[in-house]
């Protein structure tokens, strides 16, 4: 077996717990957009409406205890997304070598997602595409005293590639704050600042939110080959 490869130094977030990578320019402007409609196109029942943001959830959701039925992904979310994850060797050490599962959040201006962990139902490590407009992610250090402020901000922008794990998703809690503008950026408070593609565009130190989308790819542990239950109920 050979040594398990790793994305290039030079997208390791450096002053982010371990470990952290951000890839600016992942995919290109007309990948983005065939992903924006497809996502658009889904079916109607496909959306999760949330408090502050729908969802899609492909293939399908886990059960109560964390099985994914198994079920391929969808090509649209498949290529050319995967392989080239995988040729940065992030998905190396994972059970299925590959993401199995992949959420679609979709956030309007004003909306966000409360602070939580992935848990324990997949692979430990997270790996967002973002689409169609920047949003900073918040990192908060897990605590018993409760939420504290935010430790450090990391701004994803249109395109890029997010890839956490080790001690960042386990030790961690993320989350985007609920409001119309991200401000005070700058590289005090952006981890990501040296590696960002277009920090031109924040040298104001701020930005108004627009619609974005993020695709995040996950590997469930548990996966199931045959819907029993489903099948028996149908028979
Ligand atoms: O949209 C994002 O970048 C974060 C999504 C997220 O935290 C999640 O799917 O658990």
């Amino acid at each position: 077996m050979g040594a398990s490869r790793t994305p290039p130094d030079t997208a390791l977030v450096p002053s982010l717990p371990k470990t952290t990578y951000y890839i600016p320019n992942f995919i290109s402007p007309s990948e983005e957009s065939q992903l924006l409609s497809q996502i658009a196109s889904a079916p109607k029942p496909k959306w999760t409406i949330l408090t502050h943001r729908r969802l899609q959830t492909w293939p399908s959701a886990l059960s109560k205890s964390n099985i994914l039925l198994a079920e391929p992904l969808p090509s649209w979310l498949e290529l050319p997304i995967i392989p080239r994850m995988q040729e940065l060797g992030i998905w190396d050490n994972s059970p299925h070598k590959q993401p199995n599962h992949v959420l679609v959040n979709e956030y309007k201006p004003g909306e966000g997602i409360m602070a939580h962990e992935d848990g324990p139902a997949y692979h430990p490590m997270v790996a967002t595409v973002s689409l169609g407009a920047p949003i900073v992610l918040e990192v908060f250090e897990k605590s018993e005293e409760g939420l504290g402020e935010a430790k450090f901000g990391i701004l994803q922008e249109p395109r890029s590639l997010l890839v956490t794990t080790d001690d960042m998703y386990t030790a961690h809690l993320h989350g985007i704050a609920q409001q119309t503008a991200d401000e005070n950026l700058g590289p005090e408070t952006v981890a990501n600042w040296d590696l960002l593609g277009e920090k031109d565009l924040f040298a104001d130190g701020r930005y108004d939110r627009q619609i974005r989308t993020s695709l995040t790819y996950r590997d469930v542990l548990k996966v199931a080959k045959f819907n029993l239950g489903n099948s028996l109920f149908k028979r």
